[in-house]
């Protein structure tokens, strides 16, 4: 109970901030987008990563409002980015389970769009399979109006839930990640390297955009770009870093 009302003046009083982990192309080395990542920088707790509240989050209400800042986050620094002449790059933002039943969504986004001079291209919205198959009718509705205005649209955490291949065939997506959960053991001539390579091919074959998430090792690397996953995100290229720490990495790739 007191971290909920933390959490509430927390979100109040600026105390959240946007990390931000670099998407790369191995073939060029190069940063090719970033998932901004929220962490709560707590005045005695230091700081702390969002699986920890996150959930609080989800069960208190307060998500929306967290929701709130995360896109303004988001998208002010999209705004900044673009002002100091920095490659411009599109961002992905995690979404909750709750997001895609919010009516104002659309909305929401696109007086952002107007407030911070954006084109939705600019944004990546991450969704979890697990949130679209909650009402995976509703879901493709809305899905398609965000793709029709222009906004990415990414399949967080892919092979963790539930969907079919015949919804991810329906799914107005134009990404999708494997999660790191296949990407651990991949190089070891297991079963989750035949998963994730097959989740390789399937993207591809469905024509979208395959990211793997979670890459910490260069066997682990070089196993997913032999089999055409050449967009890579983890540890290896590099950790969620701060604000400055991202904008000079960008700054010196320019
Ligand atoms: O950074 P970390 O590994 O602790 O993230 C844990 C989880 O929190 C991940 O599943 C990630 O998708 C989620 N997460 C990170 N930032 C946000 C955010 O801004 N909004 C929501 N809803 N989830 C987030
Ligand atoms: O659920 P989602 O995919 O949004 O979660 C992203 C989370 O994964 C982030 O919170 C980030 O801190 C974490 N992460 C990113 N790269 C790596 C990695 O290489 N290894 C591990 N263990 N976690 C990572
Ligand atoms: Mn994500
Ligand atoms: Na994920």
């Amino acid at each position: 109970v007191l971290l909920e009302t933390e959490l509430r003046q927390a979100i109040q009083t600026g105390q959240l901030c946007l990390h931000y982990q670099p998407k790369v192309d191995v073939r060029s080395g190069r940063i090719v987008g970033a998932e901004a990542l929220v962490r709560w920088s707590h005045p005695q707790r230091g700081l702390i990563p969002p699986g920890h509240f996150i959930p609080l989050a989800e069960e208190s209400g307060l998500i929306g409002p967290l929701t709130d800042w995360v896109l303004h986050a988001a998208c002010g620094s999209l705004r900044r980015w673009a002002d100091a002449g920095l490659p411009e790059l599109p961002l992905s933002v995690n979404l909750p389970a709750s997001s895609l039943a919010d009516e104002r969504l659309l909305d929401q986004l696109a007086a952002l769009m107007q407030r911070y001079r954006l084109r939705p291209s600019n944004l990546m919205l991450e969704l979890t399979e697990t949130m679209l198959m909650r009402d995976i009718g509703a879901a493709i509705g809305v899905l398609e109006r965000l793709r029709d205005q222009g906004y990415g649209l990414a399949l967080d955490d892919f092979g963790t839930g539930y969907s079919s291949l015949n919804y991810l065939k329906r799914l107005p997506v134009s990404e999708l990640k494997i999660d790191r959960a296949f990407v651990i053991d991949v190089a070891r001539g297991g079963r989750d390297g035949a998963l994730a390579a097959a989740v390789i091919t399937l993207g591809r074959e469905l024509g979208l955009q395959v990211v793997a998430e979670g890459v910490e090792t260069e066997e682990q690397s070089e196993f997913l770009r032999g089999r055409g996953c050449v967009l890579q995100q983890g540890y290896l290229h590099s950790r969620p870093v701060a604000q400055g720490e991202f904008e000079a990495m960008m700054r010196s790739q320019a």
